[in-house]
């Protein structure tokens, strides 16, 4: 029994001491374009979408998947390389364009406005990587 509660109190003390030094650190604004070189640790894959604002499309070879979304202006896309090859992001209007994505990385883009918007990826569009969001 109370081995358990020691290995129950260092748990908990290990939870608190992974979450935060919130104190200290003003909360970072998200960028509405950027690129993160951190990989994506905990989130499911087989999860399109966390919440109402933010949808994860997923880069393949050679493939987004899903290729097509519909979203609500406001939402947050998160594009993410789960292959083995670089990818990348470009929209055909101009609107967002990602550097070339190791695996692992991702992209965001937050879109404002409603509209079609087509996108592909430069090294494999002749493959057929290409892929849209719908923004209502
Ligand atoms: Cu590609």
């Amino acid at each position: 029994m109370r081995f358990v509660a020691v290995a129950v109190a260092g748990l908990v003390a290990c939870a608190c001491a992974s979450t935060a030094p919130a104190s200290s650190t003003a909360r970072p604004t998200q960028p509405t374009q950027g690129v993160s070189a951190v990989p994506a640790t905990a989130t499911p894959a087989a999860t399109t979408s966390t919440d109402d604002k933010t949808v994860v499309v997923q880069l393949g070879e050679h493939f987004f998947d899903p290729s097509s979304i519909t979203v609500k202006v406001g939402t947050t896309v998160i594009w993410r390389n789960n292959g083995q090859q670089v990818h990348d992001i470009h929209a055909r209007d101009g609107s967002f364009n990602s550097p070339l994505l190791n695996p692992g990385n991702t992209f965001t883009f937050t879109f404002t406005k409603p509209g079609l918007f087509r996108y592909y990826c430069v090294p494999h569009e002749g493959d057929g990587m290409i892929g849209q969001v719908e923004v209502q």
